[in-house]
C-alpha cells in the first residue's frame, strides 16, 4: 500500500508590498514540480464564508471598525479556513501554501494597531485549534519598499487598511521581526533585490522542512 505523503503548512508572511505573494507563486511551481499536490490559499479568506468576511475588514466605509471587532474578524475567518481547508488538506498529505496566518494578526493588531499580545494570542488560538505552521516565512523589507511596490495600487483605488501611515507598517515589520526571534518555525528572507534572487533564499528555507 502506498504510504499517505505527510502534509505540510507553509505560510508566507511581511507588510503589504514585501513580495510574499510572488513567492508564494514561486514556491507553488517549486513544489509541483516536485510532484507534491499543493494547495493555495490566504487569509483573511480563503473560504467562501471568509471571502465575505474579507470584504467587511477591507471595505473603505467600514472605517469607524474597533481594533477588537477586526481582531474576532479575522479570527473568524481562520477558524473557517482551518476547517474547511487547511486541516482537511493536511490531513491528505498536501502541500498547503498559505498567504498570511497567525503572526499577521500578532504584527498588524498587536504591534501595528497596539492591542495586547497575550489577548491576541488566546484568540488565535481558539480560531486555529492546534494547526500551526510547520514553516512561516516572513518576506521582510523597510515599509518605505513595500510601499513604494504597492504604489500602483495607492490613492483611489486603497482599501481599508492601505490607508494606513508608513509608521504603521514600520511597527507591522518589528513586530514580524520580534515575533521571528527565537522561534525555529519562522525564516525571516530578505525581500529586497530581484524576485528569483530572493527564491533562492526561500527555496533552501523550504527544503529544510520538506
Ligand atoms: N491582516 C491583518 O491585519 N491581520 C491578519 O490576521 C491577517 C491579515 C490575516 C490584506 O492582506 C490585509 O490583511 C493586510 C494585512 C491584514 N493589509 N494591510 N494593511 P493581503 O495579503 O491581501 O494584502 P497585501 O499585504 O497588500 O498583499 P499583496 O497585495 O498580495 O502584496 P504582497 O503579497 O506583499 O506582494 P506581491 O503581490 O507579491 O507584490 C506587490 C508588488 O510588488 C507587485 O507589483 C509585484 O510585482 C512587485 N514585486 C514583488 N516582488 C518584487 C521584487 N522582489 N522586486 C520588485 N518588485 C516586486
Amino acid at each position: 500500500m502506498k504510504s499517505v505523503e505527510r502534509g505540510v503548512f507553509i505560510v508566507f508572511e511581511g507588510i503589504d508590498g514585501s513580495g510574499k505573494t510572488t513567492q508564494l507563486e514561486k514556491a507553488r511551481a517549486f513544489l509541483a514540480e516536485r510532484g507534491r499536490e499543493v494547495v493555495v490559499t490566504r487569509e483573511p479568506g480563503g473560504t467562501a464564508i471568509g471571502e465575505k468576511i474579507r470584504g467587511l475588514l477591507l471595505d473603505t466605509a467600514n472605517g469607524d471598525m474597533c481594533d477588537g471587532c477586526e481582531l474576532l474578524l479575522y479570527a473568524a475567518s481562520r477558524a473557517q479556513h482551518v476547517a474547511e481547508i487547511i486541516a482537511p488538506a493536511l490531513a491528505e498529505g498536501k502541500a498547503v501554501l498559505c498567504d498570511r496566518f497567525g503572526l499577521s494578526t500578532a504584527a498588524y493588531q498587536g504591534y501595528g494597531r497596539g492591542l495586547d499580545l497575550e489577548r491576541i494570542a488566546a484568540v488565535h488560538r481558539a480560531a486555529a485549534g492546534g494547526v500551526e505552521p510547520d514553516l512561516t516565512l516572513v518576506i521582510d523589507v523597510p515599509a518605505e519598499v513595500g510601499a513604494e511596490r504597492v504604489g500602483g495600487r495607492r490613492g483611489e483605488g486603497k482599501d481599508r487598511l492601505e490607508r494606513e501611515e508608513i509608521e504603521f507598517f514600520e511597527r507591522v515589520r518589528r513586530g514580524y521581526l520580534t515575533e521571528a526571534e527565537g522561534d525555529g518555525t519562522v525564516a525571516v528572507i530578505d525581500g529586497r533585490g530581484d524576485a528569483d534572487g530572493i527564491f533562492d533564499a526561500v527555496r533552501a528555507a523550504l527544503e529544510a522542512v520538506l
